[in-house]
């Protein structure tokens, strides 16, 4: 199970704040305890409150690399803010591409533009893809694999290794009215997915989206974790300092067969 850090990400008060105030130590704190924590790749994200995004792109990406080598996760929809990390973070540490819709309604080429610049950018450089397009976020398996089939097609006409490619089939909070069949939609989407080509895409979600604004966020973060992981989910944008999460986590990867069963199996996964 590929784990995305979560936590750098404006959108969280103390990033905010550690933005506002040039405050390295805050960031590079957060990398070096999610990284202990078990996260393959850091997300880093300026959140709404910087003005200038690229900038601030650049800066948390610097902060970050001075004290950690972990793989970075470039998080910004604006493809410019994308291409500002690109030019400083380092690419053979690995990075993701997060994340481009199919299309857009003005601008269409979008995924073209971060399939290329990954593959300009070297070797181990990812994408991931959101199954959107040019008419928003589907409500529906069938569409959100449609679309899905159309990011696979796209990969491989521009010679892009399906391996990296990440689909993320957007999860969005359970409590929004009329939209709590989604969950159950995705999961059955995850499943098609995952046979959409061989080797298979990543498949990948910014797991937290779903209980924002709820209450037991974690017990609904991880229950939900679970049940994808059975469905084909390998790899998710978490709270990895959540270590309920990260047992489940550890204890659905063992049931599906990918860890093998000790008594210890808990501390062995990561
Ligand atoms: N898909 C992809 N990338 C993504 C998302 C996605 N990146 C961003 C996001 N969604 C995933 N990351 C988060 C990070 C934090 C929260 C949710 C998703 C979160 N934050 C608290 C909140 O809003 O309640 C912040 C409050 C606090 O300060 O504690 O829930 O879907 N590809």
């Amino acid at each position: 199970m590929l784990l995305i850090g979560e936590r750098i990400n404006g959108m969280f008060e103390d990033v905010k704040q550690a933005i506002a105030d040039k405050d390295k130590t805050v960031i590079q704190n957060l990398a070096a305890g999610q990284v202990k924590a078990g996260a393959a790749y850091l997300d880093v994200n300026v959140g709404t409150a910087a003005a200038d995004q690229e900038g601030t792109m650049q800066w948390l990406v610097e902060a970050i690399q001075e004290t950690c080598q972990a793989s970075l996760c470039l998080d910004s929809q604006k493809f410019n803010v994308i291409q500002a990390g690109l030019k400083v973070v380092n690419p053979d540490n690995g990075v993701l591409l997060n994340s481009s819709p199919l299309n857009k309604k003005n601008d269409e080429e979008i995924l073209d533009k971060f399939i290329e610049a990954a593959q300009q950018a070297g070797p181990k450089v990812s994408v991931i893809t959101l199954t959107m397009d040019k008419n928003g976020v589907p409500q529906d398996t069938d569409s959100r694999v449609a679309i899905a089939a159309e990011i696979v097609g796209k990969a491989m006409e521009k010679g892009f290794d399906t391996q990296k490619l990440f689909i993320d089939p957007i999860i969005l909070p359970v409590n929004v009215p009329n939209a709590q069949v989604q969950p159950q939609n995705i999961l059955a989407a995850i499943e098609q997915i995952r046979y959409l080509c061989d080797p298979a895409p990543h498949i990948t979600m910014g797991l937290s989206n779903l209980s924002q604004g709820t209450s037991e966020r974690s017990l609904i973060n991880r229950i939900y974790l679970a049940m994808a992981i059975s469905r084909g989910a390998d790899s998710a944008i978490v709270d990895v300092l959540d270590t309920e999460l990260m047992n489940a986590v550890a204890t659905a990867e063992m049931l599906m067969n990918k860890q093998i069963y000790s008594d210890s199996f808990l501390k062995v996964c990561f």
